[in-house]
């Protein structure tokens, strides 16, 4: 018979070698969620044309292409990835999901909002701003009123929202979500009423979707921040009251960081 003593140990070593074994197999999911801790993962969604890879090359410190130096302005074709990196080993890595004249957009949706779900979601627009661009297939420049683009906007949004609520209540863990107004240099005397217009609880047409978002999501589950940005233009040192300086774009950009930042547990 086999004494209590020897049972316990053999049970003991297989105890061991099962923890250990478990411990090894959960190496690489633990790998994964200090990444994802330093290097939380950002959608950058927009409509084309509001400013979306101007912006994360921005937040990324990547110089950007000045394609449209050149005449001609084209938007992204693919989901572009960029990696922020601070000197503390914190940072982001931003995922661009392509405007709407992409043909790889639908998969980049899928992608950042179902495949490999991020932590956080960077929703950019531009108070009507947005740089017209021809549909594919067609030529010539593209042209669109202010208003068009709002439209166009919000339509852009309300596809987006819905990816947003149903990543958001899939999980436990809370989802950021912050609507950055950029290109507020175009429109520096009126930002206010711009943040105004993009709010939850404002009335708005494009606040309206916001509230039902959260109604979808579950207000514990989605925090939702707007913030005005600028990621280029700006000017020297204009007395322009409809020009920001390009201090005060910079101040915006900060103002920005800061928040994804604390939204993200970097300080
Ligand atoms: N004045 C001003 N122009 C901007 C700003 N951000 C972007 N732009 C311009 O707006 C145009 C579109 O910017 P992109 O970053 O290429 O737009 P996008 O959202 O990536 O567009 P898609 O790739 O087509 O989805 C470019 O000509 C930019 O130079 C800004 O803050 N201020
Ligand atoms: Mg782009």
């Amino acid at each position: 018979m086999q004494s209590p003593l020897r049972h316990g140990r053999a049970a003991l070593g297989t105890t061991i070698a099962g923890g250990a074994l478990a411990a090894l197999s959960q190496a690489p999911e633990r790998a994964s969620r200090l990444l994802r801790h330093r290097y939380p993962t950002v959608a950058v969604t927009g409509m084309t044309g509001v400013g979306k890879t101007r912006l994360a090359d921005r937040l990324s410190r990547r110089a950007s292409a000045q394609s449209e130096q050149a005449g001609q302005d084209v938007g992204s074709a693919v989901m572009e990835r960029r990696t922020r990196r601070d000197a503390r080993m914190r940072g982001y890595r931003f995922r661009v999901v392509p405007g709407e004249n992409a043909a790889t957009r639908l998969g980049a949706l899928d992608e950042v909002f179902h495949d490999e779900p991020v932590d956080g979601v960077l929703h950019v627009v531009a108070n009507g701003y947005a740089t017209p661009r021809r549909t594919g297939g067609t030529s010539g420049t593209g042209a669109a009123t202010r208003e068009e683009q709002l439209t166009a906007e919000l339509e852009d949004w309300s596809i987006t929202a819905h990816r947003i609520a149903s990543m958001a209540v899939r999980r436990d863990r809370p989802t950021w979500l912050i609507v950055a107004v950029t290109k507020a240099d175009l429109f520096a005397d009126d930002v206010e009423a711009a943040v105004d217009y993009y709010s939850p609880g404002s009335g708005s047409p494009f606040g309206d979707k916001l509230d039902e978002l959260r109604a979808l999501a579950g207000g514990a589950k989605l925090s939702i921040d707007v913030l005005p940005v600028c990621a280029q233009g700006g000017g020297k040192k204009s007395s322009d009251p409809t020009r920001l300086t390009d201090k005060a774009c910079a101040d915006l950009l900060a103002r920005l960081e800061l928040r994804m930042a604390q939204l993200s547990g970097h300080v």
